[in-house]
C-alpha cells in the first residue's frame, strides 16, 4: 500500500499487464494557470529554500547534508559521497532552473534538514522525443524520517516543474515503487581488491587467498588499443554523431545535442572521464567511453574513510569490441587510483561484465517514469539511459 503514490499519475500495480491502456502521458497538462502558484505547506518548523548551488556556502550545506544522509548500502557499510564539484556539474546542464533545486530549512536556526532536486532533459521514449525532468538528490535529514516530508517535497518539485511547462519526469531508487518500468543490477570490479576486502565491500573467494585475488584482478599498466585517448571540445561533434546514432537503437534514452555532450561528457577533473578511440587509419572518432566519480564514505573503518568509486556511464562501440574498450577504462581507472570500477546492466553492459570480472553487486536500482506509461516493461538492455 502507497498512501502517497497511490494518488501520482504513475503506472499502479494494478494497471500490470492490462493491455488496453495506451502508452504515453497519463494525465494530459494542465493550463499553466491551473498550477499552483504558492508553494505546498511543510510542517510549522520548517521552510523552503532555493538553493543556489554557485554560492560556496549554500553548496557546501548541501554537501554535509548528503554526505551524512544520502543513500547508504543495505548494511550501512557505505553512504554515497558526492563531492561538491560533481554536484554542481550534476545541477548545472544546459537550461537548468535554479527554482529547481529544492532545500527544507529549519525556521528558527536555518539548519538545511532536506533537499530535493530536478534538472531538465529531452528523453526519448520509442519515437517520442519528451521533455522532462530527472530528479535525483532527494534526502531528508536521519531526525527527521517517516513525517512524510517526501511526499510534500516531491509535490513540490512537481509544482515548480510544472510552472515550465514540463509534466513528465524520470528518476531511479533503490526502492521499489509503483511501478518500476525496469530493474537494473550494479555490477562491481575490483581494482583494489585487498582494500574492498579490508572495508568490507567484497569477500574472499572460496579457496581464495589475497595474493591470488591480488592476481586474478591485476591488469595491464597502459591501455592496449591504438588511438586511446582523453576525450577534448574538439571531438564534441563527434562524439554527439556516434553517441546519438548508438542511443537510437535503445527504447528509453537520452537525445543529446553538442551542448548536452560538452556538459555532461567532456572530462572535468574528478567529476566525470571520457575517453576515445580516433582511428590511425581514418581519424575518424571510432569508439567512445565513460565514467562518472563517485566516492563513497566508509562508515566505521579504522584504517579508510573514502571509497574511490568510478561508475560507468555511456559508451559506444563500433570498431573496436566493447569488451576491449571497457577494458582499456579498467586500465585508466586503475592508473587513476579507483578502489573499484561499477556498471549497471544497461545498453550492451550485460554481455561483457562477467568477461571483464564485474561481480554481481545485492541491491537493485528501479528506473521510473512520473505521468508517462509504458506498456509491458522494459529489459535493461533496452534501456539507454544512466542516471547519477
Ligand atoms: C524514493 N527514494 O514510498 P508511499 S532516490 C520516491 N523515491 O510513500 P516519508 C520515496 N519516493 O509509499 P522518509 C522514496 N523513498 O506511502 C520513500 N519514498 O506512497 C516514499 N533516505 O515519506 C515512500 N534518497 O517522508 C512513501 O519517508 C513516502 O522520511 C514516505 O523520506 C524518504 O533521489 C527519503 O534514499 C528517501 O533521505 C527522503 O528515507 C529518506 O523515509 C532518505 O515519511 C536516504 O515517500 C537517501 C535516499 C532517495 C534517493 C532519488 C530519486 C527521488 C525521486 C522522487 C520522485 C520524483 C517524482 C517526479 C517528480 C517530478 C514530476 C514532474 C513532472
Ligand atoms: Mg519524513
Amino acid at each position: 500500500h502507497h498512501r502517497f503514490w497511490e494518488t501520482q499519475p504513475v503506472g499502479q500495480f494494478n494497471d500490470l499487464g492490462d493491455t488496453s491502456l495506451p502508452e504515453g502521458p497519463i494525465e494530459p497538462p494542465s493550463l499553466l494557470s491551473d498550477v499552483k502558484s504558492e508553494p505546498y505547506n511543510l510542517p510549522a518548523p520548517y521552510e523552503w529554500t532555493t538553493c543556489d548551488m554557485d554560492d560556496e556556502h549554500t553548496c557546501t550545506e548541501v554537501y554535509n547534508l548528503l554526505s551524512l544522509n544520502y543513500v547508504e548500502d543495505d548494511e550501512n557499510l557505505f553512504r554515497f559521497n558526492y563531492s561538491k564539484e560533481f554536484l554542481r556539474w550534476a545541477l548545472h546542464p544546459p537550461g537548468y532552473f535554479k527554482a529547481w533545486h529544492i532545500g527544507v530549512r529549519v525556521k528558527a536556526t536555518k539548519k538545511l534538514v532536506a533537499f530535493i532536486t530536478g534538472v531538465p532533459a529531452r528523453i526519448r521514449v520509442r519515437e517520442d522525443v519528451v521533455r522532462m525532468a530527472e530528479v535525483n538528490f532527494l534526502c531528508v535529514h536521519k531526525k527527521l524520517r517517516s513525517k512524510r516530508l517526501a511526499p510534500v517535497m516531491i509535490k513540490e518539485v512537481t509544482r515548480r516543474v510544472h510552472l515550465e511547462n514540463i509534466w513528465q519526469a524520470v528518476y531511479t531508487a533503490g526502492v521499489v515503487l509503483p511501478t518500476p518500468i525496469t530493474t537494473c543490477r550494479y555490477w562491481h570490479r575490483s581494482l583494489n581488491p585487498k582494500k574492498l576486502i579490508d572495508v568490507g565491500f567484497s569477500r574472499l573467494g572460496a579457496r581464495m587467498t589475497v595474493s591470488r585475488t591480488i592476481r586474478l584482478y591485476k591488469l595491464p599498466e597502459s591501455t592496449v588499443t591504438p588511438g586511446f585517448r582523453k576525450m577534448e571540445l574538439r571531438d564534441v561533434p563527434a562524439v554527439t554523431r556516434l553517441l546519438r546514432q548508438f542511443l537510437s537503437q535503445f527504447v528509453v534514452a537520452p537525445d543529446f545535442d553538442e551542448n548536452d555532450v560538452e556538459h555532461w561528457l567532456l572530462p572535468l577533473e574528478n567529476v566525470v572521464d571520457s575517453y576515445l578511440i580516433v582511428s590511425p587509419e581514418t581519424q575518424e572518432v571510432t569508439d567512445f567511453c565513460s565514467f562518472y566519480t563517485l566516492p563513497a564514505s566508509i562508515l566505521n573503518n579504522p584504517n579508510y574513510s573514502v571509497l574511490k568509486a568510478a561508475y560507468s556511464f555511456y559508451n559506444v562501440s563500433t570498431k573496436t569490441p566493447l569488451l576491449q574498450l571497457m577494458n582499456d577504462a579498467l586500465i585508466v581507472a586503475k592508473q587513476q587510483d579507483y578502489d573499484v570500477f561499477n556498471a549497471l546492466d544497461v545498453m550492451h553492459n550485460e554481455a561483457v561484465l562477467k568477461e571483464l570480472k564485474f561481480g554481481p553487486g545485492d541491491g537493485h536500482l528501479h528506473y521510473y517514469l512520473y505521468n508517462y506509461r509504458i506498456r509491458n516493461g522494459l529489459r535493461p538492455s533496452e534501456l539507454g539511459l544512466v542516471l547519477l
